[in-house]
């Protein structure tokens, strides 16, 4: 595997799901394969679980791992070809990329979309460069549009937990006072739709997400409809596409409640996090035996582990 940033770049989804329950039950299987063998990761936007857990699983895999804080600690690096740098960047992604390369035999990348400009944005322009530059394998850690280290965790998460062999999942928006990417949302909907489940959206009118995405996925507007039977609900929060980045709709009603829980078919409740209570799911459903957003959290670990082993067997 060269590069881990969304679902067209897994070969083999079945392979790699089995693989990360081989490593789901011992986790020191591969204790050697890493050594002698530097990680780096490199964060332009916050993190907590990503950080740890692919830290984590590097260590796991006997590699040594290099954080690199980049919003915070390096230069402002410059995306744009041929302008004139005499503004704030200090470095183009050309020199920052390819240093980093030098340096590390695999590389992650966390950069969030800006939420302005929808076609820079979607174009994946910083995570593009960052794996042309770099010349080295990448891991995205969460980019503009995709978050496939969660959406992996997610999957074998809903494989460990499912009732039955093909359970009804739910992924639900829910309003949010701040403008959030539609990265989490597109990566599980492109997951989900090669795994299986049978998966039904649902949002208010105007939250659509790109086509590209939902397309051929059941998309409704009506959440209880949604909710009717679902083994697995999962809430999350996204701004809107076609307004770009705008919130449209503080609609406090689509929390997930207990009410809301009742209308599943035992479901559990599941979220990528961080979550905020009792804004998107009430104290009483995150802190009952129906949350497995923790387990989901230990599972990154696993999603981590899993993609760092096909790229060091990639390298050998
Ligand atoms: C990010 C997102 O993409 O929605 C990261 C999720 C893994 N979430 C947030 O930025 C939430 C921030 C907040 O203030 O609630």
């Amino acid at each position: 595997m060269k590069r881990f940033t969304r679902i067209a770049d897994v070969a083999n989804l079945d392979a790699l799901l089995s693989e990360a329950m081989d490593y789901a039950a011992n986790p020191w299987r591969s204790a050697d394969l890493g050594r002698r063998r530097t990680l780096g990761l490199v964060f332009l936007n916050p993190s907590l679980r990503t950080r740890m857990s692919t830290q984590k699983a590097a260590q796991l895999l006997g590699m040594d791992t290099i954080v690199l804080n980049a919003g915070a600690d390096a230069w402002t690096i410059e995306t744009r070809d041929g302008v004139v740098m005499d503004g704030a960047a200090g470095e183009h992604m050309r020199e920052a990329a390819g240093v980093m390369g030098r340096y590390c035999d695999i590389l992650g990348l966390r950069t969030f979309p800006g939420l302005v400009d929808r076609d820079y944005d979607y174009a994946e322009t910083v995570l593009e460069q960052f794996v042309t530059y770099s010349g080295v394998p990448v891991i995205s850690l969460e980019s503009a549009t995709r978050h496939p280290l969660q959406s992996f965790a997610d999957l074998i998460t809903i494989m460990q937990h499912r009732p039955v062999v093909r359970p009804k999942v739910v992924l639900t928006w829910a309003a949010h006072p701040k403008a959030l990417p539609q990265a989490v949302p597109n990566s599980f909907v492109e997951w989900m739709k090669g795994a299986p489940v049978d998966l039904v959206v649902t949002h208010p009118e105007g939250y659509e997400l790109a086509d590209e995405f939902v397309s051929g996925v059941h998309v409704t507007h009506n959440q209880d409809e949604a909710l009717d039977g679902a083994h697995f609900v999962y809430a999350k929060n996204w701004s809107s596409y076609a307004d770009y980045g705008r919130i449209t709709n503080s609609d406090p009603s689509w929390q997930i409640t207990e009410a809301k829980m009742a209308l599943t078919n035992n479901g559990k409740f599941m979220h990528c996090l961080p979550v905020r209570r009792n804004v998107i799911v009430s104290d009483a459903v995150l802190d009952s035996p129906r949350s497995i957003v923790l387990d989901e959290a230990a599972n990154r670990v696993v999603s981590a582990q899993t993609v760092l082993a096909e790229m060091l067997k990639a390298l050998a």
